[in-house]
């Protein structure tokens, strides 16, 4: 791939603050480049940053079949002749700041997106709210497009089901994940992909 090639689908990563978007991004593509702070204070015990701008990630998602879920490549280490025959969709993972007053950036991310994924933290039920009024932005913003709800930090002793995660937000299913384990997190996404993406 040309460092010009355009992206073949553009994935819009949003959800309640400190929910584990930008770790999703870096996980995926350890190349992401985030605009961030840190945080002012702990949340909930830990000290670490808080996305004021943007993430940006870049991944090819190589399938051998059609029907394969694949695996997920980040497009800097990506050589074309190791895939030889391979499907190969380039997408672009945009992740947004999560507290709710930063519509005004999401707002300015979300042309030409082809898939919502919106992170829950399990084991957060304070922003409960948020998530909800996260869900209701993505039916506001975005007509036509799948969106995904995961349940993230699944790895927490203090997670719920993504079950539980569900009922909190009021949709039929969210998918559970954990972005600390880099190899579980990016099967989930690939499968996530393939029922969202292929044709
Ligand atoms: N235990 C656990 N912690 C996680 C996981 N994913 C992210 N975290 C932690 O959750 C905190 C917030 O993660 P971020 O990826 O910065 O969350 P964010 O959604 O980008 O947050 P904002 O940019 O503030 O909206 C960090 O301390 C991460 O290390 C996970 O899978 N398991
Ligand atoms: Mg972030």
């Amino acid at each position: 791939m040309s460092a010009l090639t355009p992206y073949d689908y553009k994935i819009f990563v949003t959800g309640p603050f400190q929910s584990g978007k930008t770790t999703l991004i870096h996980t995926l593509d350890p190349y992401a480049i985030s605009i961030d702070r840190p945080l002012p204070r702990p949340y909930r015990g830990v000290s670490g940053t808080t996305t004021t701008g943007f993430d940006l990630g870049r991944i090819a998602w190589v399938r051998e079949e059609e029907l394969d879920d694949g695996i997920i490549v980040p497009r800097n280490d990506y050589t074309p002749e190791d895939h030889n025959g391979c499907i190969v969709k380039e997408i672009e993972l945009r992740g947004v700041p999560g507290p709710l007053h930063f519509k005004f950036v999401r707002d300015t991310m979300r042309n030409n997106s082809n898939a919502v994924f919106l992170l829950v933290d399990s084991s957060d039920p304070d922003m409960i709210e948020d998530a909800k009024s996260h869900l209701q932005e993505v039916h506001l913003s975005f007509h036509g497009i799948p969106h995904v709800v995961f349940a993230s930090k699944q790895d927490r002793h203090d997670a719920v089901s993504p079950e539980e995660v569900a009922e909190w937000v009021g949709v039929d299913e969210a998918i559970g994940i954990t972005t600390h384990d880099a190899q579980a997190c990016r099967s989930t996404i690939t499968r996530v992909l393939r029922s969202l993406l292929a044709s």
